[in-house]
């Protein structure tokens, strides 16, 4: 089937396959660079291992331990992606050069100087993360830590990060979303729930009280119900990140992984429910299987509902990133596969035809309601999806995974 048979069977349903590409074309999805890694960074011990609850399981051979062969390996998988793309960093990939080397705490902007060459030589965008874990200084708490001499380490990593986001968006002209996450909480049982979240909640406080402009840098709030080694308790919980968020909405915006809530909430649902109260939010897609396992987002029933939520309410108002990290396998796959799966989660979207379906819906027509949703699952998306790749100048499914196999064989394979 060409590309015009398909769109013409699209245009039966009443929607229009060319508007759908160059919507497309103009979303931003940040690409995480931990993915080429296993989330280790350049600025700690390459060996020791990673703490907050984290974890990357596999041991793959070809992982990236430079920053040269970071933007490599990035090189090839941004090659392979279409659309519009930011480059997500994490403080710990600071870049030192000439035998220096700084802290957490006293990161600045010139450390991220090289990932800026490379962000305008290709055109990205750039978003930002504070590092609260994997780290000497996490004892294991950060942000909420009792030991107030721990807490100020890391209010003035945040602060840090305040300014190099201010940089990093000043530098390439976009907005830069910046995401505080922590990884602090408890094995078992608290004897204080409160403490914790009030130290927590003034941390939040200091580092916001850093001047930036909210129009360029936009703070984030990331919560999670619990992770390995902090099964019983999570400072930064839903309700402790979404009050946050809800009562400071002139310097932040709430952000929501999907791998962070029970399994049977799902993310989807979420999004308009946030979107009532706040003008933007911000996600990190993954794919938690059975908890939060961060493995590569796949073309499946609830990323498409992720995407339909994000069109339907305005792709302007959310600001969608990728977070999943497989060791298991090759990473550049991991990642290209990951990044295409989201593309044509938000191709499949706006290939609905939304105004008609929310009009049955609002008639109270349920009956042609699930006709049509059935009906549009096969309609001939594949073909829309080849076009899309063909225009965004990157090869079509079935074209791209040589390149990958032959970069292992000259590349990835010859890392110790
Ligand atoms: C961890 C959080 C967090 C990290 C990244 C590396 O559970 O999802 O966003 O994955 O910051
Ligand atoms: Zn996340």
């Amino acid at each position: 089937m060409s590309y015009q048979d398909a769109k013409a069977k699209y245009a039966a349903f009443g929607v229009d396959a060319d508007t759908a590409i160059e919507r497309l074309k103009t979303i931003p999805v940040s690409l995480h660079c931990w993915q080429g890694d296993d989330v280790r960074g350049f600025d700690t011990d390459p060996n020791a291992p990673l703490t907050g609850g984290i974890q990357t399981t596999g041991n793959y051979p070809g992982r990236a331990r430079t920053p040269q062969e970071l933007m490599a390996d990035l090189d090839v998988v941004l090659k392979l992606c279409p659309g519009r793309k930011k480059l997500n960093l994490h403080a710990s990939y600071a870049i030192f050069e000439d035998g220096e080397w700084a802290d957490r705490d006293k990161l600045e902007p010139k450390h991220f100087a090289p990932w800026v060459k490379f962000c305008k030589e290709r055109g990205l965008g750039c978003d930002f993360n504070p590092t609260f874990f994997s780290h000497p200084k996490c004892d294991p708490l950060t942000l909420s830590s009792p030991n107030e001499e721990t807490r100020r380490f890391w209010i003035d990593h945040g602060k840090a990060c305040i300014r190099i986001s201010q940089y990093l968006a000043e530098q390439l002209g976009q907005p830069c979303v910046m995401n505080i996450w922590t990884g602090d909480g408890f094995k078992d049982i608290p004897g204080d729930r409160m403490g914790p979240r009030e130290r927590y909640r003034d941390s939040i406080d200091q580092i916001l009280s850093e001047p930036y402009d909210f129009q360029l840098v936009k703070p984030c709030i990331e919560s999670k119900v619990f992770g390995i080694g902090v099964e019983a308790y999570t400072v930064g919980s839903a309700e402790f990140a979404l009050s946050y968020a809800a009562f400071n909405r002139d310097k932040c915006i709430p952000l929501m992984d999907n791998g962070h809530y029970h399994p049977t909430e799902v993310v989807s649902d979420k999004i308009p429910a946030l979107l009532a109260f706040f003008p933007e939010i911000a996600l990190h897609v993954t794919r938690p299987i059975r908890w939060d396992s961060d493995h590569v987002v796949l073309f499946d029933d609830e990323t498409k509902e992720i995407c339909r939520e994000i069109v339907r309410c305005g792709v302007e108002r959310v600001n969608i990133a990728l977070d999943y990290f497989d060791a298991s396998i090759n990473r550049l796959s991991a990642w290209t596969v990951g990044f295409r799966n989201l593309q044509k989660a938000l191709l499949f979207a706006l290939l609905q035809p939304n105004e008609e379906l929310k009009a049955l819906q609002d008639g109270d027509n349920w009956t042609k309601l699930m006709v049509l949703q059935e009906e549009l699952k096969t309609a001939p998306f594949g073909e829309i999806w080849d076009e899309y790749c063909r225009q965004c100048g990157v090869p079509a499914d079935g074209q791209w995974f040589d390149t990958v196999e032959q970069y292992e064989a000259d590349v990835l394979s010859k890392r110790g």
